[in-house]
């Protein structure tokens, strides 16, 4: 997440930088990584579910079964404090009836583009998606419900899941919990590239998955790239990213907060604030370091802040929101008097947070509804996060009656004469010659 020069140079002048953010490279590169995924994919491919057991003993020093039982799955939620429980519960809850609204939005239709010439939509579920659920730094509880719970008010019949043991060799029972309340239908304990490998050659299924979705470390997020043809993937997963827009109505300490909010995913997390007010700089970037003193995960956050962190004074409302448009962050809160003129303007970001009461760590944990795998890196200008449109297909179907057979049927041959491809033209003639005939 950062400024393109061309948009810094047309602006010049209307901005200012109080923290400029980092002129180091954001992801870079690995070779190793490439590599050493590729030929993994390619030994499990090879030998299957004996590769994966030597892999998950190497790596994840797991020799248990990867099957997690149903019984295993009910009683997650038993070994759970109650209030975390509880809270499990009720983010899947709000997460799944905002998937299920936004389902019944796709709404199957039929169209006449001519006189007896039906074309129409039906949305089809993916029949078979693999989700991974990450346990690396952070258990992220609540990416179960964004993939396994989306997934399955989408319609997707079959949902399998993996998740890395832990250092104790079991899986997390809060993750577990979660994917079990998300409607999983299979739950096996896989960490990394031999997770995604074995859902994407169907290992321990009787099919290959057709999608694979969720977040990961390099690896995770190499080995789905690596996938990608053979199966769809959700989104390439960059670090996670914040941005806030703020005027001088906005309170420097929540803002330096929520900018710390996500920071703390990884020492190269951006957050980034653009703001109309030199004062309200000013006192966030105070409070930021103000903050950090305090904070538990401050050696994570706080490399993230020196390096990606950014506070930009823009002359005009409008100034800001270019810029804002130029960044296309994950994540972007508005805290200002005019936050329905900004949400109006603005057209690049995963998703939006309006107002002081709206912060990210809401969705980032299932309680506002909306999905938490959103595009990073840029990837906003052209793309949006997981939602149930991208486990359905819309597929076109086209029903044409007899009687609009001249109207149709004569323009194709003329196309196709003109082309010179005859066998085309043929198939428009012969239904011609049956209609006058
Ligand atoms: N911000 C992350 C999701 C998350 N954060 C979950 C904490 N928990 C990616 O959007
Ligand atoms: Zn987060």
């Amino acid at each position: 997440m950062r400024f393109s020069p061309q948009t810094l140079s047309a602006l010049d002048g209307k901005f200012s930088f109080l923290k400029a953010p980092s002129e180091a490279p954001a992801a870079q590169y690995a070779p190793k990584v490439t590599e050493t995924v590729s030929s993994m994919l390619a030994d499990i491919e090879g030998r299957g579910l004996t590769a994966v057991e030597e892999y998950a003993l190497k790596l994840d020093n797991y020799s248990g079964d990867f099957v997690v039982s149903q019984g295993d799955l009910e009683s997650s939620g038993e070994r759970l404090p109650t209030d975390l429980r509880e809270a499990i519960e009720l983010g899947s809850r709000r997460t799944k009836a905002f998937a299920a609204e936004s389902r019944r939005h796709l709404r199957d239709f039929e169209y006449e583009t001519a006189p007896g010439v039906v074309c129409g939509v039906r949305y089809v579920p993916i029949r078979q998606v693999g989700a991974y659920l990450p346990a690396g730094r952070f258990p992220l509880t609540a990416s179960a419900f964004m993939s396994i719970g989306v997934a399955k008010e989408a319609g997707v019949p079959l949902v399998t899941a993996a998740t890395p043991p832990g250092p104790d060799g079991r899986a997390n029972d809060a993750v577990l919990y979660a994917a079990y309340l998300s409607g999983v239908d299979r739950m096996y304990v896989l960490g990394g590239v031999q997770a995604l490998a074995t859902l994407a050659f169907g290992l321990l299924d009787e099919l290959p998955s057709d999608m694979l979705v969720g977040a990961g470390n390099a690896f995770v997020a190499e080995a789905k790239r690596q996938l990608f043809g053979r199966v769809a993937i959700d989104l390439p997963a960059g670090p996670s990213e914040v941005a806030v827009i703020a005027d001088d109505t906005a309170e420097p300490e929540i803002v330096a907060a929520d900018l710390l909010g996500q920071a703390e995913h990884g020492p190269q997390s951006p957050a980034a604030l653009v703001t109309t007010s030199p004062v309200l700089a000013q006192q966030v970037s105070d409070a930021v370091d103000r903050q950090l003193a305090t904070l538990s995960t401050h050696e994570i956050a706080g490399p993230a802040w020196r390096d990606f962190g950014s506070i930009t004074v823009a002359d005009t409302r409008e100034t800001a929101a270019a810029l804002m448009d130029d960044l296309a962050p994950e994540h972007l809160e508005v805290i200002t008097s005019d936050d329905d003129w900004y949400h109006d303007r603005l057209r690049n970001y995963g998703s939006i947070f309006l107002g002081p009461w709206s912060t990210v760590a809401y969705s980032d944990k299932g309680m506002a509804g909306t999905n938490h795998t959103l595009p990073t890196a840029g990837g906003a200008k052209h793309s949006a996060g997981l939602s149930v449109s991208r486990f359905v297909k819309p597929l076109t179907y086209q029903r044409v009656a007899r009687e609009a057979t001249p109207s149709t049927a004569e323009p194709v041959r003329v196309i196709s004469d003109a082309e010179g491809m005859e066998a085309h033209s043929r198939t428009a003639t012969y239904r011609l010659d049956r209609y006058q005939n």
